[in-house]
């Protein structure tokens, strides 16, 4: 199994590996009127992956079909879950439509009947044509490439007859070992029983509202989770012939007076912008890729993580629970102009994917902030209703975790009452290169952030935590200048000094992302002329984790800087 929560008495088969494949084209038409049974599969291809990052099709637009064959006993009910895919797929199992995903970078879980048994096939179609009516969380503008492919696990599991778990949730409201547990039993209220770290399940008295539950219990040796000392509890709950455990940390998560609480005491965040990103694979990630990139913002003295901009893999916040990392999840989106903001479709698709972030990665203690729109919606009132709706969907889930928005209107915003803590997006000292005669404007850096943290200074926002949510510089890797100038690494390696400086020198920050961790692949084609090699360049690595000057500079000033 690969990510929690675990299911030890389901059957559980991964379906990873090499499927069939057949590519559709470009003029395929729409996911809905693909008939399958016509299809010749006469390639192979790996799941997780891109069919656009494969040699073969690299950069091609179009629907990719995967196939592959799956044996069960007739009339097992089946549960299958998908880590994500993009940008848009259905998915048939003998033909019959089980799903269709609109949510690209979410996770994914549907429940059917087997049929017959013996042998089943189960068909992905997965398109990564930008179509706006059809797939409105993606769009070409956004500022990382948008690719087509099954990008993380897909796992089968056996239905057990009678009840099962759907999902459990752990809450733990202060450090004493207190912890509410809830979620929903299929089938509705049975005899539960739970035992933590390990212990024999022994049973709960637990209220059921329909197939609701919910419970209370106190831990016999509570550990608290900190990044110093990411300690882990589990609680394994049996009902019927069904079993599920689950991961969590006590750990509480605050704000007050300017400050972001970890287990009651003020923590400053210092960390990255982090896209699962790979230049062979793009987001299809596996154990060892994301093992390297955590081995590497430890190096470099981290404890925070913006996970840009989209809903993390389980399996990388599973490390992070492990490692001791502070996650800020954001679901997806980028820029997205009032254009899209009005569209009904785009609205009720990002509140879908909000609330399924919320309740998959809800056990997480490594998740202690939740965003969404990055870079959009709060300047006009269109968009900051949809801001405030989102907010207001996390809370009914999650009222243990702060939530935010990258802004990049923060002067202007109108939505800041929506947020627990403000976040904003700024580039002084590098987007002005077009309009400056000074080649290094450096001195940008303290004056724009300056004039941002006083504006700040009001009725409204003075308690509120302050997270300098993106800044960086672009420099292409080996490219090294004497004079210091735009795309070299001396000139990123300065940059980042002084946004460091500022921000140990800063009292009213609480957080600090640097944009970004790792160079990667973006526009092909719109706005490809401001990105050299069409990635985003600003990343204190490349985009095979090869650092630039600036990595000894930051890690410099992390690892002297108190968490
Ligand atoms: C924005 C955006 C990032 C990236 C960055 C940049 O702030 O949120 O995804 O595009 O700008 O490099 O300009």
């Amino acid at each position: 199994m690969y990510a929690y929560p675990f299911y030890p008495s389901r059957s559980v088969h991964s379906l990873d590996g090499i499927w069939e494949f057949a590519f559709l084209g470009a003029d395929a038409p729409k996911l809905e009127e693909i008939r399958t049974d016509g299809i010749r599969f006469n390639e192979l291809m790996a799941v997780p992956g891109c069919f656009d990052a494969a040699p073969k099709y690299a950069g091609v637009r179009g629907v990719g079909a995967y196939r592959r064959t799956v044996a069960v006993p007739a009339n097992t009910k089946l549960r299958l879950r998908l880590g994500a895919l993009g940008l848009r797929g259905r998915i048939l199992w003998d033909g019959v439509e089980i799903a269709l995903n609109e949510l690209p970078y979410s996770q994914q879980c549907c429940e059917f009947n087997a049929g017959s048994g013996g042998t089943h096939e189960l068909i992905f179609l997965i398109d990564n044509r930008f179509d706006p009516a059809d797939t409105p969380l993606f769009h070409p503008f956004y500022d990382f490439y948008g690719y087509g492919g099954i990008y993380r696990s897909v796992e089968l599991e056996t239905l057990p007859d009678g009840v099962h778990f759907h999902r459990v949730q752990v809450e733990t409201p202060d450090l004493s070992g207190r912890v509410i547990v809830s979620g929903r039993l299929a089938g509705g209220a049975a005899p539960l029983s739970a035992g933590f770290d390990g212990t024999a399940p022994e049973p709960v008295e637990a209220q059921f509202d329909g197939e609701k539950f919910t419970f209370e219990a106190q831990l016999d040796s509570p550990t608290l989770w900190s990044p110093d000392s990411p300690n882990l509890h589990t609680v394994t709950l049996r009902a019927g012939n069904d079993t599920i455990v689950e991961r969590f940390g006590i750990r509480t998560v605050a704000c007050s007076r300017g400050q972001i609480l970890l287990n009651g005491k003020p923590i400053r965040l210092k960390g990255y912008n982090r896209h699962d990103a790979h230049p062979q694979f793009g987001p299809a990630m596996n154990d060892e890729l994301w093992l390297e990139d955590l081995q590497i913002l430890r190096d470099l003295g981290c404890n925070f993580i913006r996970g840009c901009h989209y809903p993390q893999s389980q399996r990388f916040l599973d490390l992070c629970d492990q490692l001791g990392f502070l996650v800020w999840e954001e679901s997806l989106g980028w820029g997205d102009n009032v254009d899209v903001q009005s569209d009904p479709k785009f609205r009720r698709l990002q509140v879908e994917q909000t609330i399924n972030m919320v309740e998959t990665s809800i056990n997480h203690p490594s998740v202690i902030l939740w965003g969404f729109m990055n870079e959009s919606g709060d300047d006009k009132e269109v968009g900051a209703s949809l801001l405030r709706e989102l907010a207001a969907a996390v809370r009914s889930i999650d009222r243990s975790r702060p939530v935010t928005n990258a802004s990049m209107h923060i002067r202007e915003s109108i939505a800041l009452d929506a947020f627990d803590v403000i976040s904003f997006n700024l580039y002084p000292g590098w987007y002005e290169h077009g309009n400056t005669s000074d080649p290094r404007p450096l001195d940008r850096i303290p004056a724009a952030l300056d004039d941002v943290l006083a504006r700040l200074d009001t009725e409204l926002l003075r308690d509120k935590p302050v997270i300098l949510s993106e800044i960086g510089a672009g420099a292409i890797y080996g490219w090294r200048d004497r004079i210091r100038g735009i795309w070299s690494e001396e000139y990123q390696a300065d940059y980042l000094d002084a946004v460091c400086r500022y921000f140990q020198s800063s009292s009213r920050l609480n957080g600090l992302a640097l944009w970004q961790f790792s160079d990667g692949r973006t526009y092909a084609a719109s706005n490809v002329l401001g990105r050299p090699r069409a990635f985003n360049n600003k990343g204190t690595l490349d985009e095979y984790r090869r650092p630039k000057l600036a990595y000894d500079v930051v890690k410099h000033h992390f690892k002297n800087l108190e968490s």
